[in-house]
């Protein structure tokens, strides 16, 4: 086995015997959510997973080790790590080497735990949003290293869309030239994470989760490496009004512009940032919305392992 990696004994049992397992990743809970709810969620999701037959993996970098499941202690110190602890990094692709050869601690990004999940042998990958193409990257060229990872590692993720402190049409274009099929799971419409509606057509939309494992096996076994992207609407119930996100969005982006924010402290500035002023309702979505992505991931990669076994 690859000797970066430190694999849970029960997501080994799960990988040696062709189950479902989800890949999970942890820059949600240490830069993206506020301690204690992260840690709560981080667990509550990887309920979810179980409770839709598959075993949870969450990622992250411990001391300096690839570990593929986490115990609750080691979720417990990436929750506590939110804000501005500089003792965990932020880890996406380029900040890999570098974590890893001076054994320092890191929450793995969409990219770097995809990466790691397909190192592990783990084919499905929940998450809530995922990075792309920010707003003004004709003029930033911020756009995040998540996009050119999808185009190259084989490992399906379910988010409930992307985040509208991007650009949500320049993503799905850039989707698009990178050859990644983004299905929205039961509607027409993609998705933009708070809210079902996003004013864009989804490329693809399919109904069940035995049509999406089908997908991701074609698109596979044709050769066609990188993933499928599919989109998760967060449920009616919790969905917050698109106008009203945008009017925190737009303050949250002049903030950052201010305070001359650039780099990778971006993206987690913005979600600080919109976290802090939206309060409850915002953070009651996220949760909500990742739950039923565990739940809907779950069922793809229970689909997915009956598929290939
Ligand atoms: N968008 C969200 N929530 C998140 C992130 C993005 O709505 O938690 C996190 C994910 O870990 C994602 C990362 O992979 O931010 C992207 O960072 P960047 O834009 O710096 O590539
Ligand atoms: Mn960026």
């Amino acid at each position: 086995m690859n000797s970066f990696l430190t694999i849970h004994p029960e997501v080994n049992e799960a990988l040696t015997n062709g189950k479902a397992v989800v890949a999970l990743e942890s820059t949600i809970i240490s830069h993206g959510m506020p301690y204690p709810k992260n840690v709560e969620t981080a667990i509550a999701v990887e309920q979810a997973v179980r409770d839709n037959g598959a075993i949870p993996a969450t990622i992250a970098i411990f001391n300096g080790k690839c570990h593929v499941g986490l115990t609750k202690e080691q979720l417990e110190y990436f929750g506590l790590a939110s804000g501005e602890t500089k003792d965990v990094w932020k880890v996406s692709l380029r900040d890999m080497p570098y974590v890893i050869s001076q054994n320092l601690y890191g929450a793995t990004t969409v990219a770097a735990t995809m990466r790691i999940a397909s190192m592990a042998g783990i084919k499905v990958f929940v998450t809530g949003g995922i990075g792309g193409v920010h707003r003004e990257a004709e003029k930033t060229m911020d756009i995040s290293a998540d996009l050119t990872e999808m185009a190259q590692t084989s490992v399906a993720i379910v988010s409930a869309g992307v985040k509208s402190i991007l650009d949500i049409g320049l993503t799905l274009e850039y989707l698009e030239t990178l050859g990644i099929p983004v299905v929205t799971y039961g509607q027409d419409e993609f998705p933009s994470f708070y809210s079902r509606k996003s004013g864009f057509a989804s490329p693809l939309r399919l109904d069940t989760a035995k049509e999406i494992a089908a997908l991701i096996d074609t698109k596979w076994k044709l050769g066609l490496n990188g993933t499928i992207l599919i989109a998760n609407p967060v449920p009616a119930e919790y969905e917050i009004n698109a106008a009203e996100m945008e009017v925190h969005i737009l303050q949250a982006l002049n903030a950052a512009k201010e305070k001359n924010i650039t780099g990778k402290n971006v993206t987690p500035f913005l979600l600080q940032y919109i976290a802090g002023h939206t309060k409850g309702e915002s953070l009651e979505a996220n949760i909500a919305l990742i739950k039923h992505n565990a739940k809907v991931g779950a069922e793809i990669a229970v689909n997915y392992a009956s598929v290939k076994n």
